[in-house]
């Protein structure tokens, strides 16, 4: 199933893989890529062997000249609470997740609501590669280069009623595939939202690959939201629904503290959480910790967007 080739991809538009990784890793690999050579039993064993290629169409760096993270380290290091509190366990326990078939019901406050076979959905629109700097809210950071396509796109197709004012994204709910969502850590499913103006911002994306690959299931296979000026609680993953509602969307993460985890989510060294400070992170694979930025960075693009807003009362 999912570890077989698309037949559509073409070889010849696949991204080096030397591109994702860093000197080090690609030495290794390529050392193993000649050991394969010589002995052809052994071909199966490179590096990422079960992802599935995807065809990028269009390339931004976004993240200017940040080195990226390892993509060992993008894939062995999550957070996804209905599998497991423990990020170096979901990789594992997410590995059987069915992501094929899968749809996506595109509902509430607009003149075409639609239920998307995941795979026509991910063929509408022309995939991009967009790197950006992710920052938890818990005090580390990565730079992903993702695949996907801006939000924007699909939030046209729908056309939103004028009373639409905010977008609710609802990930899977399957206790039967998702074992800790047998455990009330979090109310399930887990759910995200966003202003339909932050919802629309060219770089809003749903992405549906990383480092040139399919999502892996522990990153939140088959499709998931990326907002990159927001705390990465917001990418929420393994998205089923997506509706348009007039009132603000109660996400998990604001019931489950509504002192420390606000709607708006915006990253903002100057507000603190609660139990720690937001001041500084660590840039997984770095040592010595760096400053956070204003909105991650995207300043320049976001701020309009909260004009006048006090920051600290909307965190
Ligand atoms: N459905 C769901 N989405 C989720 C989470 C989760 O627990 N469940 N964790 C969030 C948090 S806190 C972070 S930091 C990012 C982590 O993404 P990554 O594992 O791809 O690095 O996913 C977010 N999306
Ligand atoms: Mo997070």
């Amino acid at each position: 199933m999912s570890t077989e080739k698309d037949p559509e991809i073409n070889d010849t538009e696949i991204t080096p893989k030397e591109v994702y990784l860093n000197r080090r890793e690609f030495m290794a690999a390529s050392a193993s890529a000649a050991a394969a050579a010589a002995f052809p039993a052994l071909s199966g064993a490179e590096s990422h062997s079960s992802a599935i290629p995807l065809k990028i169409e269009k390339r931004a760096d976004y993240a200017g000249k940040e080195e990226l993270t390892t993509y060992k380290s993008a894939v062995g290091y999550n957070n996804f609470y209905e599998f497991s509190t423990n990020k170096e366990d979901i990789a594992a326990l997410s590995k059987d997740l069915r992501t094929r078939p899968w749809s996506v019901s595109i509902e509430g406050l607009i003149k075409k609501p639609r239920r998307y076979d995941i795979d026509d959905l991910i063929k509408l629109f022309p995939l991009e590669e967009r790197i950006y700097r992710m920052r938890c809210v818990e005090g580390w950071s990565m730079v992903i280069p993702w695949v996907g396509f801006p939000l924007d796109g699909l939030i046209r197709l729908c056309e939103p009623e004028s009373k639409a004012k905010f977008v609710e994204f609802t990930t899977l709910h399957d206790q039967s595939q998702m074992p800790g969502q047998r455990r009330d850590v979090l109310q399930w499913p887990y759910v995200e939202g966003l202003r339909l103006d932050e919802a629309v911002h060219p770089l809003t994306i749903l992405s549906v690959g990383m480092y040139g690959e399919r999502l892996p299931n522990q990153n939140g296979a088959p499709l998931r939201l990326v907002v990159p000026w927001k705390y990465g609680f917001k990418y929420i993953k393994s998205i089923v629904k997506i509706r348009f509602t007039e009132q603000m969307p109660v996400t998990s993460w604001m019931k489950a503290g509504p002192l420390e985890y606000g709607f708006y989510a915006n990253v903002n060294p100057e507000v603190d959480h609660p139990r720690w400070s937001q001041a500084k992170e660590r840039r997984i694979g770095e040592f010595i910790r760096r400053k956070t930025l204003m909105f991650n960075g995207y300043a320049e693009q976001v701020a309009p967007l909260y004009a006048g807003m006090d920051l600290r009362k909307n965190f």
